[in-house]
């Protein structure tokens, strides 16, 4: 077994900041390299976490800190699950335990934990427009110090990242980008640019080639000159012989690479060089996920983003029960098998959303279109239109990117397309980049959508039912990450835009959203073990609602109260409210959901309990709200 102690971590142990690193010699730095990969190992096994894109990049993150001078100099990491090296070697090591846990310190850059930490991240991306971005009001500031944008392969198939690409090409400039090249988004890497990289890094021998030739020709005397101007146009016809169109320098940053992304020495040489360039310049580093941890190397897509294992043989702690991800995918088969119009489309995240078996399945109508959120809403629109039944699975909170695909290329036309948006809700661990508690508020928004919330795996299975089949127009059915329980009733039929009254009360109405039913009956338990009768209501539609039911219940009892685990403005408890209010029912309301201010990362039960939306919390407020213990 690795322990976690001073004697094993000989060099780790000396690193406090990214000064110690400069005093280091390659072999040290190499040795240091292993120590972490030791210590993330040690660590991560406990918490859990991003370990193979961490373990990926050890010797990229020592080479980028032993060249740049931070704080001043700037990194900003692309979607920021990578960045255990950076915090480990920027005083945060000793946190480590605490990482991803409630209070502890982030799994992603948070620039409140650390100055060394530039900007936020977690969605994919966004790194090279917020570094454009900071060089720019560097330059307006007549200030000098290198701005480095850090993006993965997988990011790189992003929009955004290409949108930054063009703009920062043409720019003139001074920018960094490192593209980290593993060849993995979270599953191996799709599409046309990843074909090509795959390309370029399979014939380093062109780069090779011509960085040997540039050095020669800077070599010459002034008197060559016919022989410089000859060789650099044989450099420039060589592009064309080996690279059929050169991607990054067309776009106008100067190219190096690939290199080998686990050379420290290689890299550090080149990162000089680069750093005294004008204008941008991207470095393509080939690297390895999972570099150095058996398990991790040969199955990167699992060791990505993983609970708790066991080092020695790779195991996961086992969550227990089957999760709302897996009851979606292997419902998903079955509507496949049922109908061949059936189509499953998701954004880089096909185990992760539960379609793997589906992509066994019929390949022929499974799409994985790359960390591309907007396209995937977009094409799912066309395909409709063309006659299929798309199925579009993208978690609550990456679908915020499509917000305008949804508006302008589903809704307003009001196309069928179905959306299965998995970790609705408080997701934990990745925190606040991560949590889906946006979706109701900014689905609420969206002409024609109708928006369910499934409370238990029978009602998911239902409801998709009901998605697939019958329902016209746009559909959005948003589930929970994690495991349910069925509760009585929970296989009845879905209807569209009923709900139904689970437990008839006189006191207060109780109306529990999705997962959060589940708390509600026992919050309802315990308020009626004090005397106070509870009618709870499962809502199913949360767009249209089931007014019907709402209002009779508000009427009967005088008090409603909405429970769900996303933002109060705007959510489901909003619009219950205004309805209660319009129909001068004389009820009170109170919402039990989260502020809108960012939710940390943690485990979800102690979210809920530190927000108040566990029984007891529950319990509490409504006892308070209403002045019940009179
Ligand atoms: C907008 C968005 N969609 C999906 C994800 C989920 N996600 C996190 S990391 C990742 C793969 C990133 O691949 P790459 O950039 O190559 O980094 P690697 O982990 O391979 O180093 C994905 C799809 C995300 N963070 N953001």
């Amino acid at each position: 077994m690795i322990k976690n102690s001073d004697k094993c971590y000989g060099y780790l142990s000396k690193i406090n900041t990214p000064a110690e690193l400069k005093k280091m010699t390659y072999d040290e730095m190499g040795m240091l390299a292993e120590e972490i990969r030791l210590f993330l190992l040690d660590s991560v096994s406990k918490t859990g976490g991003h370990i193979a894109s961490n373990l990926g990049v050890v010797e990229l993150t020592l080479a980028l800190h032993k060249v740049l001078n931070t704080p001043v100099d700037k990194i900003i990491w692309d979607v920021g699950h990578q960045t255990y090296v950076h915090k480990i070697l920027t005083g945060r090591k000793d946190s480590f335990e605490s990482l991803r846990q409630l209070g502890g310190i982030a799994g992603f850059p948070k620039t409140q934990e650390s100055e060394y930490d530039v900007f936020n991240t977690g969605h994919s991306s966004t790194s090279i427009s917020a570094a454009l971005g900071i060089a720019r009001a560097r330059d307006l500031n007549r200030e000098n110090y290198t701005v480095v944008a850090v993006i993965g392969d997988g990011a790189l198939s992003g929009g955004m990242a290409l949108e930054a690409l063009n703009d920062a090409g043409m720019s003139r400039t001074n920018l960094l980008v490192i593209l980290n090249d593993n060849g993995m988004s979270i599953a191996p890497n799709v599409g046309g640019l990843s074909r090509y990289l795959s390309k370029i890094r399979v014939r380093p021998f062109y780069y090779k080639t011509r960085e040997s030739m540039q050095a020669f020709i800077d070599s010459l005397p002034n008197s060559g000159k016919r022989l410089r101007k000859f060789l650099h146009k044989v450099k420039a016809s060589m592009k064309s012989m080996f690279i059929p169109s050169m991607f990054f320098e067309d776009l106008g940053f100067r190219y190096f690479g690939p290199i080998d992304g686990h050379n420290i020495k290689e890299m550090v040489r080149v990162f000089e060089q680069a750093k005294m360039m004008k204008g941008p310049v991207l470095v393509h580093v080939t690297t390895i996920k999972g570099k150095g941890y058996k398990f991790a190397e040969e199955n990167p897509g699992i060791y990505h983003g993983v609970a708790p294992f066991e080092i020695e043989t790779g195991q996961l702690v086992n969550s227990g029960g089957e999760n709302y991800s897996g009851i979606f995918g292997k419902k998903m088969c079955e509507l496949a098998e049922q109908d061949n119009k059936v189509i499953a489309i998701t954004a880089a995240m096909t185990d992760g959303t539960g379609l793997s078996q589906f992509r066994e399945l019929y390949p022929k109508r499974f799409f994985d279109v790359g960390i591309a959120e907007q396209h995937a809403v977009t094409m799912a629109a066309g395909l409709a239109m063309g006659g299929a039944k798309p199925v579009v699975a993208i978690y609550s909170t990456f679908l915020q990117r499509a917000y305008d695909q949804i508006l302008h290329d589903v809704a307003l036309q009001n196309i069928k397309v179905v959306f299965a948006i998995d970790r609705a809700g408080v997701a934990g661990d990745d925190g606040e980049t991560h949590q889906g508690i946006y979706d109701i508020s900014f689905l609420y928004t969206i002409p024609n959508m109708t928006i369910l919330s499934p409370a238990s795996p029978n009602e998911l299975k239902n409801m998709l039912d009901y998605a697939v089949f019958e329902h016209k127009g746009p559909v959005a059915v948003r589930y929970p990450k994690g495991t349910g329980h069925e509760f009585d009733g929970s296989d009845a039929p879905i209807e569209f835009g009923k709900g139904v009254v689970l437990k008839e009360g006189t006191s207060v109405t109780l109306i529990g959203v999705g997962k959060m039913l589940e708390i509600t009956f026992e919050a309802g338990r315990l308020l009626e073990s004090e005397g106070i009768s509870c009618e709870i209501i499962n809502p199913r539609f949360l767009r249209p609602a089931d007014e019907e039911i709402i209002l009779a219940s508000a009427r009967k009892t005088g008090k409603v109260v909405v429970i769900e685990d996303v933002i109060q403005e705007g959510g489901f408890g909003a619009y219950v409210t205004g309805l209660i209010n319009d129909a001068r029912t004389g009820a009170y309301t109170k919402v039990i959901g989260l502020p809108n201010k960012g939710i940390e990362h943690g485990k979800v039960e102690l979210i809920y309990k530190k927000y108040g939306l566990d029984a007891q919390g529950i319990k509490a407020a409504i006892i308070k709200e209403f002045d019940l213990n009179k």
